[in-house]
């Protein structure tokens, strides 16, 4: 605990950044916020908002960003925050970088062969393959099982979103030799597929030189010379159209066009390509213990009243397990072109993205040190494997026989309404 305290005393007191110019430096800032329309006010500056309190919230934003929001806010406290003397305790080598992660699934595949494939979906900016584990008694490409996919890593600092779906991926396969018998059952009547990195760029360099640096973005070369696209601001459902910033040099820049990155069109595809046996889709993230589910760009909830009950029951469950607090992602703030609008509202999908552990900045934030690992694995496997055996069909979940005429399918397409009128 006390090394916790001493990591978020250090976030608070890192002070200068030496290279950068004026318009780059990060500046750390509590601002006052009575409610979930003035933090998506915001959030519109193009800050990030990173823990949400009662009246107030924490974002890292640039210069620009400060002075837009202290004309319309009370700024309680603000300073520039230091990314270059940031100085995180030592002791992190639980956490895989990306070679140890590639040669952790490489080796889930050699050991597990019949029942793990390692492949890829496609390649990062920096040409880093963005890896696929699909996981299932049935590896054939052509398999018509349902299916669920996981994914983690959109966020460079989010190391723990990584970890989760990696240790989903070694208890499955262990659980599966070791006899256990309904993760057999699960794993025959199912495929599951887990992309634990889908930022492999940013993650690399967000722990370079040893050192964290609160990196947040891709590592692609904007127009104006800036780095990075906030890959949760470029999927393609109402893209662009609130709580994400227009300014390449914002941590929550949006990108040039919906999907301009290549790792959102590598999930993309990949989802594509899927969807006849997809129905769900979680996406981890860190921080603040939450789960979310959307819409995210709109604080209307999804129109379709089926959809909206399963995607809360289904919260609800899964939060009796983890304890982490269930709701509709703008009751945080509007943020638009993050994954889980576009997976449900495009493609139907039943889709959510948990902020994993801790809750706060005051338990280590974005880095909470490795022994918060395990305890993120004891609290979210049971939701995981929830999803995975509701997924033949999610809307199970509101045991209804039947929906009657009155059903109408709103928000999406053929699939939803498929999965909805076959109760
Ligand atoms: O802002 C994000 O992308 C997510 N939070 S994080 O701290 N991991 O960056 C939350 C996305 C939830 N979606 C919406 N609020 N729309
Ligand atoms: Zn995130």
């Amino acid at each position: 605990m006390l090394k916790k305290v001493l990591a978020a005393a250090a976030v608070f007191t890192a002070m200068s950044l030496g290279h950068a110019n004026e318009t780059d430096k990060t500046y750390w800032m509590h601002i006052e916020a009575q409610d979930v329309f003035e933090r998506s006010l915001i959030a519109d500056t193009g800050v990030s908002i990173e823990t949400v309190i009662e009246n107030s919230v924490y974002a890292f934003g640039n210069k620009q960003e400060l002075e837009q929001i202290k004309k319309q806010f009370k700024v309680i406290e603000s300073f520039e925050f230091d990314l270059e003397s940031f100085d995180y305790p030592t002791g992190d080598e639980k956490f895989h970088n990306y070679q140890e992660l590639t040669e952790a699934l490489q080796k889930l595949q050699a050991e597990n062969p019949n029942l793990v494939k390692l492949s890829t979906i496609g390649k990062s900016v920096q040409d880093r393959d963005i890896h696929l584990i699909t996981i299932s008694a049935d590896l054939s490409d052509d398999s018509n099982l349902p299916a669920v996919v996981f994914m983690g890593g959109h966020h460079a600092r989010e190391h723990i979103s990584v970890e989760m779906p990696l240790m989903l991926a070694q208890h499955l396969a262990s659980e599966f030799k070791n006899g256990n018998s309904e993760i057999i059952k699960l794993l025959h009547e199912r495929q599951v597929f887990i992309i634990p990195i889908v930022n492999p760029d940013g993650a690399e360099h967000d722990i370079a030189g040893g050192r964290y640096k609160m990196w947040r973005k891709n590592r692609v070369t904007n127009h104006d010379g800036s780095i990075g696209v906030d890959l949760n601001r470029n999927y393609g459902f109402k893209w662009a159209s609130g709580g994400a910033s227009s300014n390449p040099r914002s941590s929550t820049y949006h990108g040039p066009e919906a999907f301009s990155e290549p790792e959102t069109r590598a999930v993309r595809e990949f989802v594509l390509s899927k969807q006849d046996q997809l129905t769900t889709l979680l996406s981890y993230h860190t921080f603040s213990e939450l789960i979310l589910f959307p819409w995210g760009h709109t604080y209307n909830p999804i129109a379709d009243q089926n959809a909206y009950n399963v995607h809360r029951t289904m919260a609800e469950t899964m939060s009796e397990w983890n304890n982490y607090r269930p709701q509709q992602s703008s009751d945080l703030y509007i943020a638009s072109g993050d994954t889980t609008d576009w997976s449900y509202g495009e493609l139907g999908l039943i889709s959510f993205t948990f902020e994993l552990d801790p809750k706060n900045m005051w338990n280590g934030g974005f880095y909470p040190g490795q022994d918060t690992i395990d305890i993120v694995f004891e609290k979210n496997i049971k939701p995981a494997l929830y999803l995975i055996e509701q997924a033949d069909n999610p809307y199970k979940v509101l045991n209804k026989s039947t929906y009657g005429v009155s059903f109408i399918n709103t928000d999406v397409g053929a699939k939803h309404a498929q999965l909805s009128e076959s109760l």
